[in-house]
């Protein structure tokens, strides 16, 4: 069985600076030895993505920018990366995105363009870029995507971006089922709470973490690092059997009533 993913390439969308799980999830792909392709949704992160990388040792990173609402934005980014490096052996999706006044509040007051920018942006965006990573994968491999509790459950504030993440759950199970033939696996990672840029200034974060710390089986919240090493898990040959499926990396916090 062949841990390392040395002579890998792998895509990371939705790295915005040093707290993005993305990050984690690069990280732990670099420490395996893979070589690292990442997308930015504009040139506001380029900057930070790129002096990021610039940390990692082994192969040298390649950069794209790719808003995921923009259809061209997305073929021209995949077709160009074929044209460059011809294969990749797997994708993390790490992108979401709610209007903030929608993150409060009740979700019945969830207004018809803040729904649909939700599902547009945090789950419709995991089809479209399988199906343009779908010619690059041609040796097969791994696809995942980040969800929430809160997709499964009633999460208070999580409102719009729950029913986005049922969605999001939903897709990766249909993709799953659709990319299994072509030996393409299609998994989600379930991540507990992690202060991060997206997570700044929706909720009370603090009190969010406190009842992790007080009631989660392994009482305390879980890092990049733990989200980053499941990823690395399921980008390897190791999760070859798991496809369709949420892993949650959550402490345990999910098995509670
Ligand atoms: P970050 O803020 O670090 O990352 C969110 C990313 O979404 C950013 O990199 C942003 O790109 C990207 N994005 C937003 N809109 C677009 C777009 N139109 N096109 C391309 N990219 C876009 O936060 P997280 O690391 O917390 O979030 C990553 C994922 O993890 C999300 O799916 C989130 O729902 C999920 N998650 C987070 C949890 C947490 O507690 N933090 C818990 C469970 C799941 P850019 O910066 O370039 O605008
Ligand atoms: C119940 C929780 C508390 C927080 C409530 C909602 C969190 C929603 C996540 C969503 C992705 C946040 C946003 O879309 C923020 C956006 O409106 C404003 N921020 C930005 O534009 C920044 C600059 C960019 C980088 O952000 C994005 N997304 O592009 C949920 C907690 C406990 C767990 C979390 C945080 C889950 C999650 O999905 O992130």
């Amino acid at each position: 069985m062949n841990f390392s993913l040395e002579g890998r390439t792998y895509v990371i969308m939705g790295v915005a600076n040093k707290r993005s799980i993305a990050w984690g999830i690069a990280q732990s792909l670099n420490s395996a030895g893979a070589r690292l392709v990442f997308t930015y949704a504009s040139e506001r992160f380029e900057k930070s993505v790129r002096d990021l990388a610039a940390t990692l040792e082994g192969p040298e990173s390649l950069f794209y920018e790719c808003d995921v609402t923009d259809d061209a934005a997305i073929e021209k980014t995949f077709s160009t990366m074929k044209e460059d490096i011809g294969v990749v052996h797997g994708l993390a999706h790490c992108i979401a995105f709610a209007k903030r006044e929608e993150l409060q509040g009740e979700f019945v007051d969830t207004s018809r363009d803040g729904f649909l920018l939700a599902q547009n942006i945090s789950a419709f965006s995991l089809a479209a870029v399988s199906k343009a990573v779908k010619p690059l994968m041609t040796e097969g491999g791994s696809i995942l995507t980040l969800t929430y509790l809160g997709g499964e459950r009633v999460v208070e504030n999580y409102n719009v971006m729950g029913v986005a993440k049922a969605s999001l759950d939903a897709t990766m199970r249909y993709l799953a089922n659709d990319l299994g033939k072509y030996g393409i696996r299609v998994n989600a990672i379930s991540a507990g709470p992690i202060r991060t840029l997206s997570a700044k200034g929706v909720g009370d974060f603090n009190s969010i973490l406190k009842v992790i710390e007080e009631k989660s089986p392994l009482r305390r919240p879980v890092t990049q690092e733990e989200v980053g090493d499941t990823a690395y898990f399921l980008m390897s040959d190791l999760s070859r059997g798991i496809t369709g499926e949420i892993i949650h990396v959550d402490s345990g916090f999910s098995i509670l009533a």
